[in-house]
């Protein structure tokens, strides 16, 4: 078999500075929490406009983004996708931004998944 140096961080006989705490067991890893964006259906902002935010934002085809659209309009809202903090941030903004801009109430949010 292929010998190869050994770290003390492999060895058995290493010094247990950590007290024998989770050294042989599954290390605890933490994924970060992720964050649904989600678009508020209006009476005002145009089906079109909307449609258009999807493909632009969340990287959607017509299809796709026309389908998402009609959602929102029947059942009042819909996640349009699930992000970390950061991105959703940047998503919700973008979205905020490009609607105030062209003068539509069109509202998005985030919240922890
Ligand atoms: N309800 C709008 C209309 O009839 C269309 C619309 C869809 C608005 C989705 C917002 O998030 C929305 N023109």
């Amino acid at each position: 078999m292929t010998q190869r140096p050994q770290m003390m961080a492999d060895r058995k006989d290493a010094p247990e500075g950590d007290a024998g705490v989770a050294t042989k067991t599954r290390p605890k890893t933490q994924r970060p929490p992720l964050y649904k964006v989600l678009l508020l259906n209006d009476d005002y902002t145009p089906m079109e406009f909307v449609v258009h935010i999807l493909e632009r934002f969340f990287g959607m085809n017509h299809a796709q983004a026309f389908e998402i659209m009609l959602t929102v309009h029947k059942k009042g809202l819909a996640v349009v996708g699930v992000f970390s903090f950061e991105v959703a941030e940047t998503k919700v903004a973008q979205v905020m931004d490009f609607a105030r801009r062209h003068q539509h109430p069109l509202q998005c949010t985030m919240e922890k998944e």
